[in-house]
């Protein structure tokens, strides 16, 4: 276990709970669709906060180029990790056991204040995969080979929608 956090990554996966793996398991698998095997961790901004700033002030000079969070209820982990880094953080609001279908996430992560920003995408599982895709999108910037595998990606999804519309009346 211990060698595997050493492991090098361009994309952390940083999860609240292990309550959160089964609806983050969309990110982690769009991010190996494009060849990219993320670091994943648990780590709470409540239970283990000492971890959190940690991991997010050592988090660039391990390598990361983009943090993806992702909690539930007040989930303060994107913001918590966002204050102590200059990576870009993509936040991840999921929604909780109880509780108001993840609205609670949503504004815990998206509502950060001036200069501190967390890139929010939607609750759940199609946030958790439009997380990989944006990071993806990030890293594509400087990564050619990444670039044409988000276009043939786009140029699939749009097929696939015009197969869709071919089959309605
Ligand atoms: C958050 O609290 C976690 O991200 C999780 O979504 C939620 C509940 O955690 P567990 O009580 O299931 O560990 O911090």
């Amino acid at each position: 276990m211990a060698s595997e956090k050493k492991r090098k990554s361009t994309v952390a996966v940083v999860i609240g709970s292990d309550s959160d793996l089964a609806v983050m398991q969309a990110c982690i698998d769009t991010l190996e669709d494009f060849g990219i095997k993320p670091v994943v961790r648990i780590i709470s901004a409540h239970r283990t906060p000492k971890v959190a700033a940690e991991f997010a002030q050592k988090a660039a000079g391990a390598g990361f180029k983009v943090i993806i969070a992702a909690a539930g209820m007040a989930a303060h982990l994107a913001g918590a990790i966002a204050g102590w880094t200059t990576l870009p953080v993509i936040g991840v609001p999921l929604a909780a056991k109880d509780g108001p279908a993840g609205l609670d996430a949503l504004l815990s992560t998206v509502q950060m204040p001036s200069g501190v920003p967390v890139a929010t995408v939607a609750i759940g599982k199609a946030g958790a995969k439009n997380a990989a895709i944006l990071a993806v999108q990030i890293l594509a910037l400087s990564d050619k080979k990444l670039a044409d595998k988000l276009a043939r990606l786009k140029a699939a999804q749009a097929k696939e929608v015009a197969r869709k519309d071919s089959t309605v009346v």
